[in-house]
Order: structure tokens, then sequence, then C-alpha cells
């Protein structure tokens, strides 16, 4: 209701102000119309010729976006990009497992000579020592193993074999000499040795070195009641025999002093 009303009053204030300028327009003409003349359009000419194509007008306006396409067919696979930056480092890994043995290394060059004189003259020394350490040890075990004794020597079976010079040596090493026996019961207590040993000979403290045919003692004593040697010996065969053993039986023989064999020994038993 209020809109009708105002669109009623516009419409009578345009009537009102429409009829002002038209008087005003009519009372202008009255004073003008006898001095000025009255100009009346002529007749609608021919049309003109076709006037030259104009300059091209202005870009219109940007229309509305289109609608979105299809999408398009794949495209070809690209270059290989840039290799990127280095990345930070990674966590210490676990230690592995130890590899093979490597090959062996070239020989070294030769050490500078030193000063082994006396180190090796200490080395020669002890060897000495060990060799006479390792005879000692051999001469107990043979005597743990069995002595033989009269009331006044302590006898030794030696089972190395030796020449006859050697088996002395031995002997007096030890303090003692080759066996030699002087009576009955000394040569029993030896042979009983020899026989018990399984031996058929050993060398015995004899001999005629210093004068052919003469037999003494080892201990250069001489020979005077006692002696035991096999019928036919001493016989000096091959004019070569000036050495003595004695047999299982306890008999007596004369052979070469060259050859090796085993032998006993004789101990004062108040130096044993
Ligand atoms: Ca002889
Ligand atoms: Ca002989």
């Amino acid at each position: 209701m209020i809109g009708e009303k105002l669109l009623l009053s516009i419409i009578l204030m345009s009537v009102l102000s429409l009829l002002t300028l038209q008087t005003s327009y009519g009372q202008h003409l009255a004073e003008e119309s006898c001095t000025v003349q009255i100009l009346v359009p002529g007749l609608k000419g021919e049309p003109g010729e076709k006037g030259q194509k104009g300059a091209p007008g202005r870009p219109g306006r940007v229309g509305p976006p289109g609608e979105i396409g299809q999408t398009g067919l794949k495209g070809q696979k690209g270059i290989m990009g840039r290799y990127g930056k280095v990345g930070p480092s990674g966590m210490k890994g676990v230690k592995g497992d130890m590899g093979d043995p490597g090959p062996a290394g070239p020989n070294g060059d030769p050490g500078v000579p030193c000063e082994c004189t006396p180190m090796r003259k200490m080395i020669g020394e002890m060897d000495i020592l060990v060799a006479q350490l390792s005879s000692e040890l051999k001469f107990i075990k043979n005597a743990v193993a069995g002595i033989k004794e009269t009331d006044s020597k302590v006898y030794l079976l030696v089972k190395e074999e030796k020449r006859y010079s050697d088996a002395e040596v031995y002997c007096q090493t030890r303090g003692g000499h080759l066996a030699m026996p002087k009576d009955e019961g000394a040569n029993s207590a030896i042979a009983g040795y020899i026989t018990e040993a399984g031996l058929t000979r050993v060398y015995i403290g004899i001999h005629d070195l210093d004068r052919e045919g003469v037999f003494t003692y080892v201990d250069l004593s001489a020979m005077t009641t006692f002696s035991k040697w096999r019928k036919g010996e001493p016989n000096n065969a091959y004019d070569d025999e000036d050495c003595a053993e004695m047999v299982a039986s306890g008999e007596w023989t004369d052979v070469a002093c060259h050859p090796t064999m085993y032998f006993v020994c004789e101990f004062e038993k108040d130096s044993v």
C-alpha cells in the first residue's frame, strides 16, 4: 500500500513539472516569432557511398571461462631430472664378522748383527748342563732299577753301549770304575746281574793295554790271587784283544777295546 502511494505521488509530480516547462517554452516562442526564420527540414537525400572500412574496434570484454575440456592423452616420459642433494648420514651399522686371514707377508730385511757371542756361550754351557743332567737321570733310573752289591762294593749295570775307554770315563765321572771282580763273591754278583738282565756279555775293568799279555785292573792294581778266564783265554786274537768282557756264566774273555757294548761300574760303598 505504501509503495503504490509513493508511485502515484511521483507520477503526479512529473506531470506538473512537464506542464510548467511547456508554459515557459510557449512564452519564449511568442517573444521571438517576429525576428527569427522558421527552419523546416528538407527531403531525405540519396544514400551516400559506402564508407571506408573503419579502424578495428576495441577488444571486447573477456568472456566467461569455458567448460573444462576432455582429459588429454598421456604425455611422453620426460628426461631424467637432476640429482637431488645428498641426504644426511645414516646410523652406524653393526660390526661385521672377522674376515679370513690374509696371505703371509714377504720376509723382512735381515736384522743387525748383535753381540751374541756371550749369549751363545751361555746357551752352549746350558746345553752341556742339560746333557749332564739327562745322563745323571739315566744313571739314577738304572740305579733305582736295581743295584747289585757285596759287603764293600756296589755294582751298576749301565745299559748304554760304549767303547771300553768311554765306559771307564762314564764310571769315573760318577766316582767309580769299570767293575773289577777280585774274588768269587764279587764275580758271582756281577755274573748274576748280567744273567738277570738277559745279557750275554759286558765290559769289565780288566786290560793289558800297558803291556801285552800282562792284564791288570783298570785302576792299575795287579791281578794277584783271583782270575776267571774262560778256557783258552786270554788269547789276544788277531793281535787285537787288550780289553776284557764277562759273559753270563761269569767267565772272562779278552776282546778288542773298540766295539761298543753294555758295561758294569763299581763304587766303593763308603763313597756312595
Ligand atoms: Ca792283548
Ligand atoms: Ca780272546
